[in-house]
């Protein structure tokens, strides 16, 4: 009997998950960060699931387009495109904007589209994955790795979250210096077998996190490293860490703001330079590649429109010689289970992904995905290969209910005045 893959039912989960007090240039994360659960049934009563950002914009947007997959089949993910052209958003709410907490350069309307459409496509891949009895990676036109690799994502962070505000406690200490770093470096490894890292940046001045760099360097000799200070820097002071930084570093992720800047650091750096910044979308593509702005382009298949956009932002990374990895924000299982399907079918995948998944406590799946040796197994179950806990999905939905709606759109500078009643997000360059 040939499988019925119409959409008869969508539901849409909003929730809020622990997350660490993690440092970036704009503030420090909040306790509590949002997500957005989707899930879509179909007439046989197969279910597929999908994750993506849960701030009040991105709800907005899913909520009619929800409606407008009724009846629609599972399979037409083409149609997902077309259904995000019909659902109108404001676009003075987005337009120009950087994006705050996110970090993931300049906001637009289309953008804040395809993250939503991302979400959609995830869940229709896991229910048509389930419905056909394939892998979502087969779905993609097959795997051709059987184990994806991650880096350790390391954070500047506190040992807590300030004193008095309703939080989860975690055990990884606090990071402030390098000392600090380098022994968050090493649970990292002890944890989860990492043996490439990641430092977010543009918390500290840059010597304070090139003395950092250098002590990762000494504790992992000939290990992969990173910077990332979210275009915080000048010009000048990105070619002064790529000078100071060149002989250890793999890459030098988003020194400065915009093409033109990092196209000037590029010409002189002598170190490649990443980004999930610059190049955002497939229009900011030409002008960055033409002036040599960027070496590798980090994907994310939650803002490029899904994992087949994830698919088509590598092929043409490929065709001009550019590398591809992947950008992380806070996510879940299931955006790292759909991160690791993707990633496992893209040819020329030569540096280490980037998941803020150790960071997350809190899960709704019934099983955490594990890293071992720093990777993640491609899964061969149908869809995904996750399965939804729905006891922590309706814990987690309870504290969404329950907040009076000042955790639900993630705002890093306001976490931060909760500590330094002063702060302002800084203007860029900082230094
Ligand atoms: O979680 O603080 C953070 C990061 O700074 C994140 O928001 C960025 O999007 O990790 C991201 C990056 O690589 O720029
Ligand atoms: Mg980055």
């Amino acid at each position: 009997m040939t499988a019925d893959l119409t959409i008869t039912a969508v539901h849409l989960t909003p929730i809020l998950v622990a997350d660490p007090p993690l440092l970036n240039t704009q503030g420090v994360h909040q306790p509590y960060t949002p997500r957005l659960i989707i899930e879509v049934e179909t007439a046989d009563g197969v279910t597929g699931v999908g994750e993506t950002y849960g701030d009040a914009k991105y709800l907005e947007l899913a909520q009619p387009f929800a409606e407008k997959l009724m009846g629609r089949q599972i399979s037409d993910l083409n149609g997902l495109f077309t259904v995000a052209d019909e659902v109108a958003v404001d676009d003075s709410r987005v337009s120009g904007r950087v994006d705050v907490g996110g970090l993931r350069g300049v906001q637009t309307a289309d953008k804040l589209r395809l993250s939503v459409v991302s979400g959609f496509e995830v869940a229709c891949l896991d229910a048509l994955g389930k419905a056909l009895g394939l892998p979502v990676h087969a779905l993609l036109g097959g795997k051709v790795r059987d184990s994806v690799e991650y880096s350790a994502y390391l954070f500047y962070k506190w040992a807590a979250h300030p004193e008095g505000v309703p939080a989860e406690p975690d055990d990884w200490g606090a990071a402030v210096d390098p000392a600090g770093v380098v022994a968050q470096a090493r649970a990292f490894t002890e944890r989860y077998g990492f043996t490439s890292f990641k430092l977010k940046g543009g918390v500290f001045p840059p010597d304070e996190e090139i003395a950092a760099i250098r002590a990762l360097a000494e504790a992992f000799p000939g290990h992969p490293l990173r910077l990332d200070p979210n275009g915080a820097w000048s010009v000048e002071t990105s070619l002064r860490v790529a000078a100071e930084l060149g002989d250890v570093l793999e890459y030098l992720e988003d020194p400065a703001l915009g093409t033109p800047a990092m196209a000037e650091v590029a010409a002189k750096a002598g170190v490649p330079l990443a980004t999930n910044m610059c190049v955002t979308t497939f229009g900011e593509i030409p002008e960055a590649f033409a002036k040599g702005a960027v070496q590798v382009v980090l994907s994310d298949h939650h803002y490029w429109g899904g994992l087949r956009a994830t698919q088509q932002l590598a092929a043409v990374c490929r065709t001009f010689g550019v590398g591809v990895s992947m950008h992380s924000n806070t996510h879940l299982g299931i955006s790292l289970a759909a991160m690791t399907h993707v990633a496992a079918t893209v040819p020329d995948l030569h540096h280490a992904c980037d998941s803020h998944y150790p960071w997350q406590s809190e899960d709704v799946l019934t099983e955490r995905i594990v890293f071992e040796g720093g990777r993640v197994t491609v899964s061969d179950a149908p869809g995904l290969g996750v399965e939804l806990d729905r006891d922590r999905l309706a814990f987690l939905h309870r504290r969404w209910l329950d907040d009076d709606g000042t955790l639900r759109d993630r705002d890093d500078a306001a976490a931060m005045r909760v500590a330094h009643p002063d702060w302002v997000t800084p203007s860029v360059p900082r230094w």
